[in-house]
């Protein structure tokens, strides 16, 4: 398609359908006033939001259809490779303001809705958060999801089909995390079309009987894979690819049998039981746990979508051999590490093909992403569970692990070890490519937890550093930002990232520089407008705000930013003249409910908030505020109006970060460690506009050397032993000198997250942050840049690397 020009958007196909062709407010209204009466039931006047709501999704998805079946028509008439991305999770978060934005009906979807009187905003508001996801993983996969459509790039996302997404977080309990279920599917989920036609049995447990070279697998019991699919429209509409999620449902829904006699509670259980399996997101941030329900999520959703790409390719080729120029399998971590050996058991048990061919056919298809170095994050099964609930798959685990151990004879690296299944080392040696996802991380992959497989294998892994989506992080979320871009550069940036750098000479042009600092000053007084409204704190809309957003764990060192809080207060008091830099300290993000520490960090907080704000002598000055129940929608709502962007992970241990590309692209500063992609943003960007503190990774591996390493740091840095002693002495705790114990006992004793040893250069950061922040237009220079040289964040330039490096496929557009 090239590009045409039309007086609403810039742009349209010009071989087009009628579908395709701009569509005005009126042409938008006619289409939500037929499906509020036709698909809703309802006549405008006894329309409710929800009504109207479902009726804009309803007419917005209808102009996704057609692009959607263009892409799928294309695809299988070039008979293209297909990429298929398997992941745990997406979280996609809201989907309809993307979607009108993408098919460009931003300004009719305003004008139709306001004149059929609702307000655009509330409504694009009353849809909620698909939270199918945890953290960065999890929005990783729905950036790439956007960034494959956008691309043309034909492709298949795979996940479960989660009842209840992440839960709802509440500090009701005197700050502490309350968790309470989540419930998206309460309403109908306007986007998804459900596919009965499209499901699978899947089986667990049960025997295996060897027959010859194959075997068959009798599994015990079974449940019914659902596919539920939802069109994905890239910018432009030029095309749409399907995120396809499974609910797991019962073979027979009922027990009649049971009914009959009356054991009513009985008659649904093979349908409660089933659905379990879709029922809930694990809500872990990596940890892992072992559960065997968790296993069973895994298989799951991975043996449904590698039967429904078999059953895809087996509908075009006939010869299984082909398999790897036609598919491409990305593992998102380890979760779908299945796919390896549920791959090898069809060709082999199913097609016959010989072990080693099915071995090597699988691995020619299969991509894995590692996205974490942290131990207790490594998935491990014990060898028992894997083979009670899968047996076949342990037997062909064992062959795989024989086999590779009989061709690398000197090396000790197995998959099996001390009665555990390793799905890293497993998604290693059935994987052609192997990715980290920012340098460093990459780095640190190879030298450590895949040192050896790297030594057998090298130039198997590869670098990938992530990105995210301009659409939603730049052009949905700071439109202002977006006008002030396409004023400077012209139109065509938001899938053309890299052209950012072109805003660079307009930054010496004081005017510019106005209008950037207006935009961040309007953006703030919005989040303003918004903290007072929800939380009834008032915020100044000039002070700094100064941001950490994610989820909260020991290695991200949310305590270490409250401790320096608490010194950063304790200094205002003493010396109140001394010209403080007014700092609004605002953090966001869940803990795992089990993770203990976490939570007794989020507590602190809390309680630092509830006391200083409390100060009216600092009130001023230093302000603290933690909304809660962090999601991609508050993320939206905050990126845009930060002014500095808190990345403070203890280095080696963050795999990249995206968030810190959020805030970059927003034009916010980072206060950073070298650590995850902070490395890349700090050389785009340059040195200058960075503050970096902390140790390196290597010296942080010295420094856990030196065993009384925290307690030395406590002795030469009297604000952080005050800070840590005023926790001790119950001031954030009514006197209660007990309640942190966890925590400050930790900092003194083990830390191992280096807070007490990274303290003092924090600190020191901190205050060349209130030097530059009294300069402002200076500020504003810097932020500036940070915006229009990080363009290479673009998750488009990700994507393009992934299917240049890893699924050798190029794109349809
Ligand atoms: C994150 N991992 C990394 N894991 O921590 C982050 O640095 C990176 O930017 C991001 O991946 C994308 O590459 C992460 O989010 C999880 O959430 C897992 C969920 C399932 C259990 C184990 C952790």
């Amino acid at each position: 398609f090239e590009k045409g020009t039309s007086a609403q958007s810039g742009w349209y196909p010009t071989k087009i359908s009628k579908e395709t062709l701009p569509m005005d407010s009126t042409e938008l209204r006619q289409s939500i006033l037929k499906h509020l009466e036709f698909s809703m039931g309802k006549d405008l006047v006894h329309a409710s939001l929800y009504d109207m709501r479902m009726a804009l999704t309803l007419a917005v998805r209808d102009r996704v259809i057609e692009p959607w079946f263009r892409a799928t028509r294309a695809t299988y008439a070039a008979q293209s490779k297909r990429v298929y991305y398997l992941s745990m999770e997406f979280l996609i978060g809201r989907l309809l303001e993307d979607a009108i934005m993408n098919v460009g009906l931003t300004e009719a979807a305003h004008e139709a809705v306001a004149g059929l009187g609702f307000d655009f905003e509330t409504v694009l508001a009353d849809e909620p958060d698909a939270a199918l996801g945890n953290g960065g993983l999890g929005r990783l996969a729905a950036c790439f999801l956007d960034s494959m459509s956008t691309l043309g790039c034909p492709a298949y996302g795979y996940g479960i089909r989660y009842e209840h997404g992440l839960f709802r977080q509440s500090f009701a309990q005197d700050g502490r995390q309350v968790e309470t279920a989540e419930d998206w599917l309460r309403q109908a989920h306007g986007w998804e079309f459900e596919r009965p036609e499209a499901s699978f049995r899947i089986g667990f447990g049960g025997s295996v009987a060897e027959n010859g070279r194959t075997a068959i697998w009798t599994p015990e019991d079974a449940v019914l894979a659902k596919a539920y699919d939802t069109p994905i429209v890239g910018w432009q509409g030029k095309w749409a690819n399907t995120l396809r999620l499974w609910g797991a449902e019962a073979l027979t829904a009922f027990d009649l049998a049971a009914f009959n006699k009356g054991d009513f509670t009985a008659a649904a259980a093979p349908e409660a039981l089933a659905r379990t399996i879709s029922r809930v997101l694990y809500p872990d941030d990596t940890t892992e746990q072992g559960k065997e329900l968790r296993l069973k999520q895994e298989f799951f959703f991975t043996a449904a979508s590698i039967r429904d790409i078999l059953r895809r390719f087996n509908a075009e080729h006939s010869d299984l051999s082909g398999l790897p120029s036609r598919v491409a399998i990305q593992m998102n971590d380890t979760h779908p590490a299945i796919a390896g050996p549920e791959l090898v058991r069809a060709l082999v048990d199913e097609s016959g093909m010989e072990f080693d061919t099915a071995v090597e056919t699988a691995r020619a298809c299969l991509g894995y992403t590692n996205h974490t170095l942290m131990p207790e994050a490594l998935e491990r099964w014990p060898e028992e569970l894997m083979s009670r609930v899968l047996p076949r798959h342990m037997q062909i685990i064992e062959r795989i692990d024989e086999s590779h151990a009989k061709a690398h004879p000197k090396r000790n690296v197995s998959i099996v070890e001390n009665g555990e299944v390793k799905m890293g080392e497993l998604s290693f040696i059935m994987a052609n490519k192997v990715n980290g996802v920012s340098a460093l991380h990459t780095e640190l992959v190879k030298d450590t937890v895949f040192a050896e497989l790297n030594a057998l294998h090298p130039g198997r892994i590869v670098n990938e550093t992530n990105g995210v989506t301009p659409r939603r992080w730049i052009k949905g979320a700071n439109p202002r930002l977006s006008s002030l871009i396409t004023d400077t550069i012209g139109a065509g940036w938001e899938d053309r990232l890299e052209r950012l750098v072109e805003l660079e000479p307009a930054i010496a042009d004081k005017g510019f520089r106005n209008q950037f600092a207006e935009i961040k000053a309007r953006n703030k007084r919005d989040l303003a407008d918004w903290i007072e409204r929800d939380m009834g704190i008032a915020v100044n809309p000039a002070a700094m705000f100064d941001v950490q957003i994610k989820r909260f764990h020991e290695y991200k060192r949310q305590h270490l930013n409250i401790l320096e809080t608490i010194a950063l207060w304790q200094e205002i008091r003493a010396n109140p003249g001394a010209g403080w830099a007014p700092r609004v300290k605002i953090f966001g993000g869940k803990a795992a409910p089990g993770y203990v520490m976490a939570k007794e960090i989020i507590h602190l907080i809390n309680n630092v908030a509830r006391v200083i704000n409390a100060d009216t002598t600092t009130r001023d000055v230093l302000t603290v505020v933690y909304p809660p129940n962090y999601n991609v929608t508050m993320a939206e709502r905050l990126i845009p109006a930060s002014d500095l962007s808190e990345q403070i992970s203890t280095a080696g241990k963050e795999a990249s970060g995206t968030g810190n590309m959020k805030f970059s692209l927003n034009g916010a500063l980072t206060i950073g460690t070298l650590d995850g992609a902070n490395v890349e943003i700090r050389d785009l960007v340059g040195p200058e506009n960075f503050f970096l503190f902390g140790m390196t990774a290597s010296e942080v591996v010295e420094c856990r050397k030196t065993p009384d390493h925290a307690a030395r740091a406590i002795k030469a840095s009297n604000r952080l032993g005050a800070a840590i002693e005023m926790i001790e002495a119950g001031a954030f705790s009514n006197g209660d000198t007990e309640m942190y114990h966890g925590l400050t006992q930790n900092l003194r004793g083990h830390d191992y997250f280096t807070v007490c040893a990274d303290f003092d250069s924090y600190w020191d950061a901190q205050r060349r942050v209130d030097a530059a922040w009294g300069d402002q237009d200076n500020w504003t220079r810097m932020a500036a840049i940070n915006t229009a040289r990080t363009g290479w964040f673009s998750s488009d330039r990700t994507i393009q690397g992934y299917m240049a490096d890893v699924w050798k496929i190029t794109p349809m557009i």
